[in-house]
């Protein structure tokens, strides 16, 4: 008998993200009538057991799309130009975790907190932003609705999952040599193709992907172009410092905002983040309740605390921010994006 739901790929299912999207999926119950799971060359053949039962990683093709109705990329953005466009063009819509897209008008860009209603304009493929992004806007949004929104200035500290799981195996690597009294190798971090590699182990890298011509890279980059498409703010003033920390998975951010109106109380900012859709607010200073990666890893929320207000400007506010790079950040959502199309009847079952 042929099972109700969707018919779903998953490319990249072997890598960090994939294997968190096949945990969400599986959490979310999301309705799923058949599942194909795809990677490179190299893990083709393997097998990855969903929700009990065993399904054998076939090598992603164009071929592969065929009678898929919903694809869900992150195999980098090489694999989604390539694919994207033949998944599309077979009938699926593509939810695609890479920058390909990100920036290219008639793709919509989404946070479903944020922007949920953009998902109407798609053609096809759908972005899911920076885990950076996505994480920060979350946390923007009810406060830019009460107060409006003039700058943010944020300062990440990323942990090394967000960069794949050769990342998190260098990171546990150097981690054990030097604590034996051996030299570190470093091949990954900061990024694969690059110069140099430095240790991330013990450190703390205030480089994420390669360097733009302006001095930001392109993760800072990232933050500043998407933030202004999710929020339809192109004239928002925001800057980015993306900092890597030895943490295996857990993005925390500090950010700055000025806000249109002034003089609004802490009290006030805490009830419009209390009030707020995926956000948990943890901020009693008094009691050291406080966001962190310990707690917030394995959660679908963002995590906000330590608000306080600026101390020379009557518009402006301090905070902190931490969110799962991988749930939040990437599979959630990415499935979080997947439901919403089923809400809005933009998938026919
Ligand atoms: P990862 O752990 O290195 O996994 C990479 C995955 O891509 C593996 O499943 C790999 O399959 C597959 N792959 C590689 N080359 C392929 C090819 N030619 N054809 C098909 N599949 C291929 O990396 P990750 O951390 O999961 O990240 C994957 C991508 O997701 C990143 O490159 C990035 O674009 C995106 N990402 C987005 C966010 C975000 O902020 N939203 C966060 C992290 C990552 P094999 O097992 O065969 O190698
Ligand atoms: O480093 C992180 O914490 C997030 C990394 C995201 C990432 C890594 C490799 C390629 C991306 C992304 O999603 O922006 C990409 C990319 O697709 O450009």
């Amino acid at each position: 008998m042929e099972q109700t739901g969707f018919h779903i790929a998953v490319v990249g299912a072997t890598g960090a993200v994939g294997q968190q999207m096949l945990k969400t999926l599986a959490k979310r119950e999301f309705p799923i009538a058949s599942l194909k799971l795809l990677s490179s060359k190299r893990s083709a053949g393997k097998e990855i057991t969903f929700k009990g039962r065993i399904y054998t990683v076939e090598e992603a093709t164009p071929e592969s799309f065929e009678g898929v109705q919903i694809a869900l990329f992150s195999a980098g953005g090489s694999v989604s130009k390539a694919l994207a466009p033949e998944a599309v063009k077979r009938g699926a819509i593509c939810i695609d975790n890479t920058s390909a897209f990100r920036m290219e008008d008639g793709v919509p860009l989404v946070v479903p907190e944020v922007n949920e209603e953009d998902l109407k304009e798609h053609q096809g493929i759908i972005a899911n932003p920076n885990c950076s992004t996505i994480q920060m806007v979350v946390a923007l949004e009810p406060l830019r609705q009460k107060l409006g929104l003039k700058k943010v200035i944020v300062s990440t500290y990323q942990a090394v999952s967000g960069a794949g799981l050769e990342a998190v195996e260098e990171m546990e690597t150097q981690t054990s040599d030097i604590l034996a009294g051996k030299e570190p190798k470093a091949n990954v971090l900061p990024v694969g193709g690059d110069k140099k590699h430095f240790q991330i182990a013990f450190n703390a890298i205030p480089q994420i992907d390669k360097f733009q011509d302006n001095g930001y890279t392109f993760e800072e980059m990232k933050m500043v172009n998407e933030t202004k498409k999710i929020m339809h703010m192109p004239g928002l003033e925001v800057a980015a410092t993306c900092v890597r920390l030895p943490v295996e998975t857990g993005h925390s951010e500090s950010v700055y905002i000025e806000t249109e109106k002034s003089g609004a109380s802490v009290e006030e900012i805490w009830s419009l983040l209390q009030d707020a859709n995926g956000v948990t607010l943890q901020d009693v200073p008094s009691e050291q309740v406080y966001p962190m990666v310990t707690t917030a890893v394995g959660k679908n929320d963002v995590f906000v605390g330590r608000v306080r207000r600026d101390l020379d400007r009557a518009n402006g506010y301090h905070f902190w921010v931490v969110s799962d790079n991988l749930l939040k950040g990437a599979a959630w959502n990415s499935v979080q994006i997947a439901e919403s199309l089923v809400k809005l009847r933009l998938l026919s079952e």
